[in-house]
């Protein structure tokens, strides 16, 4: 297992690398070109330019996250042609710079979903909320101008202001596309990039749609085991993969997060590792780490990448605000690290305890 660390750029995240190489275990930086808008090619150049920044701390720049996907590629629209040709590029420049795993989405319209971004827990901090009556009863454009008014919130990745200058145009292009109609573009995306990454040395690792589960009537695909299996089988080649989020997928209780890793396993390229709460009206809260702060047995889930002998790349998800840290929502300097030293303390005492057994370290 590789410990990485997202991490928003130069003069862009508060934190600064220097505070990273301080967190124990941490061997890459997760990034991205954030302010490149989805469909256009990573130019060489900018992406040199991250792995000089991130080179002088001794981190790797394997992991992408994300390279996002453009609507018209969702949608099936015969500009889908352009977009795909610059992902291919896109996917050239960044095996050329050695990058390893790409994570991208295909969520229609709005990526990851939350109603409160700072809400106060019991112990003083504030944790990203999903008040599940609160989407269900509104309509989304209501629901993005709600939303805008709370801060941090187009900080958030996929949150960017130029995705929602559309939103009407675009909950119209929606209507036609139903779960098949998405299921049929994303093989079509599938077949036409996978080779591409394969050629270049990367794996491609999609993120599970979050929450699992369709809102505003847009189609939501990648949401349980059933749909991964499907997902796997529609292009079969090693560099079609998964980024495994415990926290995206368990929010719908009926997903078993360990049970995945143990059969998706030598397709998971990216494990994003976090814990939430359930409320039986179908809220869930985000919580640290632990594995009795949440409804995620998250000691099961790293045992369980232990016992496979995971040996791709992990990161801390989401974090609470703790400490009156001024951060991003969800993406914290002091939360994460803790979350962390959580995941490395539980995989440090499964080394101990195979080694003991006589299993292999
Ligand atoms: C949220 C993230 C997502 C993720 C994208 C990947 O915290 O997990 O925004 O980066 O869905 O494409």
């Amino acid at each position: 297992m590789k410990m990485t660390f997202r991490w928003y750029g130069k003069n862009v995240d508060p934190i600064p690398l220097k505070y990273i190489k301080q967190i124990p275990g941490v061997e890459g930086i997760v990034w991205a070109l954030h302010d490149i808008p989805a469909g256009e090619c990573w130019s060489v150049d900018c992406i040199e330019e991250v792995k000089m920044q991130t080179a002088k701390y001794n981190f790797n720049i394997d992991v992408v996250e994300s390279v996002n996907v453009h609507e018209d590629i969702k949608l099936g629209l015969p500009s889908r042609k352009k977009y795909i040709e610059n992902y291919k590029n896109t996917l050239k420049n960044l095996g050329r710079a050695g990058v390893k795993v790409v994570c991208y989405n295909f969520m229609p319209v709005f990526d990851w979903t939350r109603t409160d971004l700072y809400k106060p827990q019991s112990d003083g901090s504030t944790a990203l909320f999903y008040e599940k009556a609160k989407v269900d009863n509104i309509n989304p454009v209501k629901f993005l101008e709600q939303m805008s008014k709370q801060e941090g919130l187009l900080t958030m990745p996929g949150w960017e202001p130029e995705r929602f200058s559309k939103i009407k145009e675009l909950f119209e292009a929606y209507k036609e596309i139903k779960e098949d109609e998405l299921w049929e573009n994303l093989k079509y995306f599938l077949q036409e990039i996978i080779p591409a990454a394969q050629e270049n040395g990367i794996k491609m690792a999609i993120h599970p749609d979050d929450p699992p589960w369709s809102i505003f009537g847009l189609p939501r695909i990648i949401t349980c085991g059933d749909n991964i299996r499907k997902f796997l089988s529609l292009v079969d080649n090693p560099s079609n993969g998964l980024t495994l989020c415990s926290g995206s997928l368990g929010s719908c209780a009926k997903n078993d997060i360990a049970a995945m890793v143990r059969e998706f396993g030598d397709r998971i390229y990216f494990a994003h590792i976090r814990n939430i709460r359930h409320f039986k009206n179908g809220d869930f809260a985000e919580t640290s780490h632990k594995t009795s702060d949440g409804s995620l047995d998250i000691t099961e889930i790293v045992k369980e990448y232990h016992d496979i002998g995971y040996k791709y790349y992990i990161r801390p998800d989401h974090g609470r605000h703790i400490w009156d840290e001024k951060c991003r929502p969800g993406y914290g300097l002091y939360d994460r690290s803790l979350g962390i030293m959580y995941i490395l303390g539980l995989w440090d005492a499964f080394e101990k305890i195979s080694a003991s057994k006589g299993g292999t370290v």
